[in-house]
């Protein structure tokens, strides 16, 4: 695992955090290429994260899919992505500016309204919608999210889930099947077509930006672990100094 200090989370001189203000979710991307096990390693990070004891008003931990970002389809775009000729891994694919606005909202604290995806019709299921409230922790996964200079620098961390592609492409078929109502041809048809060339193409790349490459995906639970302590480490440094704020004599009482 190659472990780099991420530039936003610097410490200055007086041990505080930089880059993070107090209201500011610690905003983690996680990218890899299709069935990598973004979003596996998305839940086990969470449900760590969520073990600890903590005023349930002030926690929250969540995760947002790049998928929720896909643009609408005009009908042409519908014809072409039901015979299996449309590409959803191109950066084009996804609605980014939308992605940029949604992102920087998140950083200000404001309070989001994301939509589900629905890959049976190809749309955004906008009777599903996850509300993002100013948060300790948000996951934002997706196989092209460091693609953009303007969405990357926004991560206080970046992580990638390196799995084979062999081992991707055993999981990806059956959950295409199962999941996304595919039959055998048409999976197979768009992964060489699309999923495998756009990968290579643009998702791959993106591995260099990463601070954090997970080999193997889930089952790596050690690398899980040592991420959920960083994380940790960085909150309980950012709730001590918002209690400094809040407190000062107290704090530097404590101290003392
Ligand atoms: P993950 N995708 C679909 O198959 N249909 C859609 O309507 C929208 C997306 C696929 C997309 C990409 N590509 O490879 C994958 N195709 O979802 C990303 N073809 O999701 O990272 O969970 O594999
Ligand atoms: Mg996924």
């Amino acid at each position: 695992m190659n472990i780099v200090t991420p530039r936003k989370m610097s410490f200055g001189i007086n041990g505080k955090l930089n880059g993070l203000e107090s209201k500011t979710p610690f905003l983690i991307g996680v990218s890899g290429g299709t069935a990598s096990g973004k979003s596996t390693v998305c839940k086990r990070i969470m449900e760590k994260l969520g073990q600890v004891d903590m005023d349930h008003m002030q926690r929250q931990v969540v995760c947002i899919s790049q998928d929720s970002f896909y643009r609408d389809l005009s009908p042409a775009e519908k014809l072409k992505a039901e015979k299996g000729q449309y590409n959803f891994d191109h950066p084009d694919a996804f609605d980014n500016d939308l992605i940029l606005q949604t992102l920087q909202d998140i950083l200000a604290g404001v309070k989001c309204e994301i939509p589900a995806y629905d890959y049976r019709t190809n749309s955004l299921m906008k009777d599903q919608i996850t509300t993002i409230y100013p948060a300790d922790v948000v996951l934002f996964e997706g196989i092209l999210v460091f693609y953009f200079p303007k969405i990357r620098d926004l991560f206080h961390m970046k992580l990638f889930v390196d799995t084979d592609s062999d081992t991707r492409l055993a999981r990806r078929v059956p959950r295409d099947i199962k999941e996304r109502g595919r039959d055998l041809d048409y999976v197979l048809n768009q992964y060489m077509n699309f999923v495998k060339p756009a990968f290579e193409e643009f998702c791959l790349p993106t591995k260099k930006f990463a601070d954090v490459i997970i080999p193997r995906g889930a089952d790596n639970t050690v690398a899980i672990d040592l991420i959920v302590h960083h994380i940790w480490d960085i909150l309980r440094l950012k709730k001590a100094e918002n209690s400094s704020r809040q407190h000062p004599y107290i704090y530097q009482h404590r101290l003392a």
